[in-house]
């Protein structure tokens, strides 16, 4: 049987449709008996999911094993992590590339599924290490002679946010005296607001373009480079590039080191490549993004395995497809109760929206069925005094993903009204589920919860970077996992190309009145810089 297979002509699809008619009743009297909840429960990889919490009974389990094993999920994860062509929309042009970000931390066997990809990754690790020991042993300094304390990562979507969100993760390793910052957004007020609270002089800049012809990065390039050239600095001393082999960036000769990705890693999958390794090794230590890695690669073996309750990025992808495509939810809240994990879903958000946000299958069709959900989310418990009122008694139902650890990072506690910080923060993540799923009835209409809303609950012992490299990839896996299941293509963008055109289209009309050209009159775009007082841009 073919890989790539449409959803609705899997015969199991028709079996979940049935079973959605009557979802289990999570506010049903004794809906949560301490056996459910024991036994709709899993641990993988130092990571405990509990998921009594969704709608599902033993029936539907099996069904849903049932949808992975018919779809072959598992097959095209280990296609994939082998290196066949999945980035490609059949007899249509596409980018036709191979998907081996997996590959990146495949590092930890004799035999990588990948080896000419995993021996990349390899050579660039070996090149990070001599690099951040020439920074160690002062082989490498500013031009007084003294060791560089802050990098500066600039790059955007892929090449910014799941660095930036590991790197907040993990700030608590950071190594003595190190620091990392991002600039991102061609807001200039963005460069502005992070150089000047930098020591220049002590600061590398690390540039990021896969396509090393990105807008934004470019033209922060150029404020960064006009910045250390004010302050009295050479730019070719502190600025390094990661940037795609063969890429307008890859000019060794502009730059006090260049590291490289390749084609097969996607932006948003690439915060294990160099994409992520230069900034986050320099800050926290080679050491600790090899345990991040480790993490990342424990999970993606985990993915392999075909029963659903041992892989639990399948498992997850799978009770995700139940909520959006049979029981006809439309979006997916990512509630860390954790500090760290504050930019986390943001990189969900991309790494999971654009993947996933197709509307044709791949073989070029438009899609019969729902794709991706909208993703979202905060941390907990903010998010609590700001947005749970929908969550409990919107007309929109959410299902939702609490992530938690039994232990803070820090360890600065303090028992106040009988109960730590660490207590609090994890009592209420255990009762936002209790409270989604039971409700309560009150004579009150206004003060009544209708309950029977889903959730799932992810908890390791604490957020360190191997557990944080393994949460990576489990959204990575689950992702990849859910648009096999839909036929679609997870690993192209064409979505965003639209209004980048249209952007330098009004771009270059901008730069032509100035030269005096004459622009048709009925150039939507020109209306519009009109109607909003731009003209005079
Ligand atoms: C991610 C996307 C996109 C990309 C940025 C930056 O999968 O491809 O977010 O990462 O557009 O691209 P460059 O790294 O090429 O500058």
């Amino acid at each position: 049987m073919d890989l790539f297979n449409n959803f609705d002509a899997l015969q199991t699809v028709q079996q979940l449709e049935k079973l959605a008619k009557k979802p289990y009743n999570l506010a049903g009297p004794d809906a949560l008996s301490p056996e459910r909840i024991a036994s709709y429960r899993t641990s993988v990889c130092g990571f405990d999911f509990l998921y009594s919490t969704q709608r599902v009974n033993q029936e539907v389990m099996q069904a849903l094993q049932q949808l992975a094993d018919e779809a072959q999920l598992v097959a095209q994860f280990k296609a994939m992590k082998s290196g066949t062509v999945m980035n490609k929309i059949i007899g249509y042009a596409s980018e036709e590339r191979q998907v081996l970000h997996t590959a990146c931390r495949d590092l930890f066997t004799d035999t990588p599924l990948a080896s000419k990809a995993t021996d990349e990754a390899r050579n660039q690790l070996t090149r990070l290490k001599k690099f951040l020991a020439e920074l160690d042993n002062g082989s490498i300094c500013n031009a007084k002679g003294e060791p560089f304390t802050t990098i500066v990562q600039v790059g955007i979507g892929g090449s910014d946010l799941g660095p930036r969100a590991l790197y907040l993760a993990l700030k608590r390793y950071c190594q003595k005296g190190r620091k990392a910052c991002f600039i991102a957004n061609v807001d200039p007020d963005d460069a502005a607001a992070v150089l000047s609270e930098l020591d220049l002089s002590k600061t590398l800049i690390n540039v990021v373009s896969k396509s090393g012809t990105t807008l934004e990065t470019l033209t922060n390039e150029k404020l960064v480079r006009s910045a250390l050239t004010a302050a009295g600095l050479d730019p070719a001393r502190h600025i390094v590039a990661v940037t795609g082999a063969g890429s307008p960036m890859d000019d060794p000769e502009k730059y006090l080191a260049s590291f490289y990705m390749y084609d097969y890693i996607g932006g948003r999958y690439s915060a294990t490549s160099m994409v992520g390794g230069v900034t986050l090794a320099f800050a926290l230590g080679y050491e600790n993004f090899l345990e991040l890695l480790r993490g990342a690669n424990a999970v993606d073996q985990a993915g392999e395995q075909e029963d659903i309750t041992k892989n639990l990025p399948l498992l997850m992808a799978l009770l995700g497809i139940w909520n959006r495509n049979f029981l006809g939810y439309n979006t997916v809240a990512v509630l860390p109760y954790s500090q760290a994990l504050l930019r986390f879903p943001a990189h969900l958000q991309q790494c999971d929206m654009e993947s996933n946000g197709k509307q044709v299958t791949r073989f070029g069709k438009p899609v019969q069925w729902k794709t991706g959900p909208i993703v979202w989310g905060e941390p907990g418990t903010n998010g609590q005094h700001a947005f749970y009122q929908l969550l409990h008694q919107g007309s929109e139902i959410v299902p939702a993903e609490f992530i938690g650890f039994r232990t803070s990072q820090y360890q600065q506690d303090l028992a106040i009204h009988g109960t730590t910080s660490q207590q609090k923060v994890l009592a209420n993540m255990l009762a936002q589920s209790l409270a989604l799923a039971l409700g309560r009835a009150d004579e009150n209409p206004n003060a009544s919860f209708p309950g029977n809303r889903p959730s799932s609950l992810l908890i390791a012992d604490q957020l360190t970077p191997y557990s944080m490299g393994g949460l990576l990839a489990l959204y990575e896996n689950k992702i990849a996992f859910q648009g096999f299941c839909w036929n679609i293509n997870s690993f192209d963008q064409e979505g965003v190309q639209l209004g980048k055109v249209l952007a330098n289209r009004i771009l270059s009309e901008l730069t032509e009145k100035e030269e005096g050209k004459s622009l048709p009159s009925d150039a939507p775009e020109l209306a519009l810089l009109k109607a909003a007082g731009l003209e005079k841009l």
